[in-house]
């Protein structure tokens, strides 16, 4: 079936909105968090406590990862990363092009694509709008993504607005190439287009409008969360989701801290995806609704309360704060996957309850208070 998005309501005081997106692999409701699972497994988490406690409708994949191990030929006699890894819901893949940026060594940009070494042996790769449809193709995600160009910060205008321009063209070829192919494992694949731009209101609003033009069934900001001020972030994201079209979902990519994850739900944003819950719990970071807890810290090696009386899973509730600390001080493999599942929880839970005051139309206020708690550093 081809994807479907309905608005279901609207915040009276905010651009917030509550939906629901329908592809083959079920149901999405929206706001969502996609917890990330790079190589085909979201760190350090169980598919049962992935289904079954932290229960999202999406998860993420990286086609850059995935292209060099296991690499296609295997995905493809495993019938597609849904059956390798055993996920029966949703998958959204990125589209290569942000991991060949951020990871790979001498990468080599033009019109053409993206050539570059990879990470893992230093072997020499070309991405290409059209390789990055085929690869997808292979992986075999419900939702794909174009392949773009994400400029860093700063970023000289002139550059950003050359980088835009060609991150446009690249979509065209993208969209040419989707209808040339087809999808290899009997669901539906659809492809959303990436907004770029930088932080310059006039090209982030040329680029919104190239993208509500080509008329896909869901729309990407990109190219933000890479260094910029959070005000500049959210004053971006203003501009393009006033473009972007309503009846279309809105994915905001990379982003972001749970207080980002509300600001940009009050400007229309109704996807988001990003490594901070996953990476940040490996390092002993706790995101709780009263505000984020160090569990490396020495006040908690003898607190004996539970690690979250909200138990937005059931870590939160049959370990204490002293017990955890002790697992990261000797570094133990179960401390940073109890950590893992309380933050995806956590996540989950933000994106639900903002989902569920929009709703009762009561978004605003919430965020407001939500905001100011979850700076405090416990
Ligand atoms: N483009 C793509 N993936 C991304 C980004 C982007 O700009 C970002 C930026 N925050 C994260 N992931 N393709």
């Amino acid at each position: 079936m081809h994807m479907k998005f309905e608005l279901l309501s609207k915040d009276p005081n905010s651009k917030a909105r509550a939906g629901k997106i329908t592809t083959d692999h079920g149901v999405i409701e929206t706001p969502i968090f996609m917890p990330v699972g790079t190589i085909a497994t979201v760190k350090g988490v169980h598919q049962r406590e992935l289904k079954e406690e932290i229960n999202p409708d999406v998860i993420l994949g990286n086609t850059y990862h995935l292209y060099l191990r296991p690499g296609t030929d295997i995905l493809k006699k495993a019938g597609g990363l849904h059956k390798f890894m055993n996920w029966d819901r949703n998958i959204l893949t990125d589209s290569g092009g942000y991991q060949v940026y951020s990871l790979s060594a001498n990468r080599k940009i033009n019109e053409q694509g993206v050539k570059f070494k990879s990470h893992i042996d230093g072997s020499t790769h070309l991405f290409t709008p059209e390789s990055a449809v085929d690869v997808q193709r292979e992986i075999g995600a419900d939702i794909i993504m174009a392949f773009d160009e994400c400029t860093p910060y700063p970023c000289d205008y002139n550059y950003a607005k050359r980088s835009m321009h060609m991150t446009h063209r690249w979509l065209d070829r993208c969209m040419t190439h989707m209808k040339k192919t087809s999808p290899l494992y009997g669901h539906d694949q659809t492809l959303f287009p990436i907004v770029q731009g930088s932080t310059y209101k006039d090209l982030r609003k040329q680029s919104a409008e190239y993208i509500a033009n080509v008329g896909a069934e869901g729309n990407a900001i990109g190219g933000l969360s890479v260094g910029e001020p959070n005000d500049e972030m959210y004053a971006m994201t203003e501009v393009v989701t006033e473009i972007l079209p309503e009846d279309k979902p809105r994915y905001l990519m990379g982003v972001g801290t749970p207080s980002n994850l509300l600001e940009n739900i009050a400007l229309g944003v109704d996807m988001f995806d990003c490594v901070m819950p996953t990476r940040n719990a490996r390092n002993g970071m706790l995101f709780t609704a009263e505000g984020t807890i160090n569990i490396k810290n020495k006040k908690w090696e003898d607190d004996f309360s539970v690690l979250d009386p909200a138990g937005y899973t059931w870590v939160d509730t049959e370990y204490s704060k002293a017990y955890l600390k002790h697992l990261f001080s000797v570094k133990e493999l179960l401390g940073k996957q109890i950590a893992t599942i309380h933050n995806l929880g956590f996540y989950l839970w933000l994106v639900r309850e903002a989902r569920r005051q929009i709703q009762a139309g009561t978004f605003r206020a919430w965020k407001d208070i939500m905001v100011k708690k979850l700076s405090v550093r416990l």
